[in-house]
């Protein structure tokens, strides 16, 4: 059988990226012919992500509602680790065929990721016995889920139109600017950054959110004291506007995991602010992505240029030691951001190796 149920379970723990990747999946699953039900803690996003409309095939539902609702199908996706309801994992223990369940697990381009790949971890009690849990890692390398690619996601890119879209959304730029978007959870560094910006006239494309007004208030100062540099405030945008205007900008600095993505398939350069953890792990998990990032042919004194930002930017370096940040040179960072596109789209994408999995062809 070639289409299946799934249903993918999520929690909104904070921020956007647990219903941003849910639903970008969803999505996917349902545009190649699956039928997704989405169950949600919290759906509020959606309102601006995904505005309906909803495509055919994808249909949301309360987590609340899920004890009572639920029915076993072919397919439970649990986002994230979020813990399924006890109701919910006696269904599916108890359904004559067992669904299959995966769990969808953060995305990181450490080592253990290829070791846990597809990994699976019998339940030997609770409501769950009997069933097999498997662990799905997206990731950067075949031995790993891969990353969410929309089958049009080409052909998107190659008709976008960057002038007439930032015009028809109060974000046009003159020929001289350099657009940036600023998607971050803090914005301690945007003084050193917008040093490194001086070259050029810029401007800041601000994504809604915690920081948009501080962020707009340290820019506006900025251009108070005579730098070419402006700021835009932008309303909360759909999950496809949200990819045009990193497509339309030369430089994007992105957070989290979804945007992070969204950014690489963008093949502009980018700056990524990781989501940050009490144990420090993630220096841990940001010097792995950028080993592999780099080593896809980075010239040294981008390397050099890169690390240095990358670093201060999450907040990893003295910013008042060591002298200012300094971009990449523009044309060998962009023909960087396109060789690591490249590079990737060699990857089977996550949604196909989901349905291989489960025995469908993609
Ligand atoms: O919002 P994020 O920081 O999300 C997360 C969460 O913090 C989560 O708990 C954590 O585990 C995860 O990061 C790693 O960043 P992210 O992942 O980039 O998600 C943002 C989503 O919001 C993404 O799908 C893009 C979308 N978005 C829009 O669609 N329109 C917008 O205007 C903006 C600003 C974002």
């Amino acid at each position: 059988m070639r289409n299946k149920t799934w249903d993918v379970f999520c929690q909104v723990i904070d921020n956007h990226g647990d219903i941003g990747v849910c639903w970008r999946l969803g999505r996917d699953l349902a545009a190649r012919g699956q039928a997704v039900r989405l169950w949600l803690d919290d759906a509020s996003a959606l309102r601006w992500m995904a505005p309906e409309p909803w495509p055919a095939g994808l249909s949301v539902h309360r987590w609340a509602d899920a004890a009572s609702q639920f029915q076993s199908a072919d397919v439970v996706i649990e986002a994230f680790g979020c813990n399924l309801p006890d109701e919910v994992l006696a269904r599916m223990a108890q359904a004559p065929h067992a669904p299959c369940w995966i769990n969808l697990e953060y995305l990181s381009a450490e080592a253990y990721v290829e070791r846990s790949h597809l990994l699976k971890s019998p339940q030997f009690n609770g409501p769950a016995q009997g069933l097999n849990k498997h662990f799905f890692y997206p990731g950067f390398t075949p031995r790993t889920g891969g990353l969410i690619r929309e089958s049009n996601l080409a052909r998107r890119q190659s008709e976008f139109q960057a002038q007439a879209w930032s015009l028809a959304h109060q974000c046009a730029s003159a020929p001289e600017e350099r657009r940036v978007t600023l998607f971050a959870y803090q914005v301690h560094a945007l003084p050193q950054l917008l040093q490194a910006l001086a070259d050029r006239p810029s401007v800041i494309l601000v994504c809604s959110g915690a920081v948009q007004a501080e962020a707009r208030q340290m820019i506006e100062n900025r251009r108070a004291s005579g730098a070419a540099v402006r700021a835009v405030a932008l309303p909360y945008l759909p999950q496809d506007d949200f990819d045009h205007l990193l497509w339309s900008s030369d430089l994007n600095l992105v957070r989290g995991e979804d945007s992070f993505v969204r950014a690489q398939w963008a093949a502009k350069p980018m700056v990524w602010q990781i989501y940050p953890q009490s144990d420090m792990a993630h220096r841990t998990k940001l010097e792995a992505f950028l080993a592999h990032w780099l080593a896809a042919g980075a010239e040294p004194d981008m390397v050099a240029d890169w690390r240095r930002l990358w670093l201060g930017w999450n907040g990893f370096e003295d910013l008042q030691a060591g002298p200012p940040w300094r971009l990449p040179d523009a044309a060998q960072a962009l023909l960087h951001a396109k060789k690591w596109r490249e590079h990737l789209s060699l990857q089977t994408d996550l949604s196909t190796q989901l349905l291989h999995f489960l025995g469908i062809s993609g």
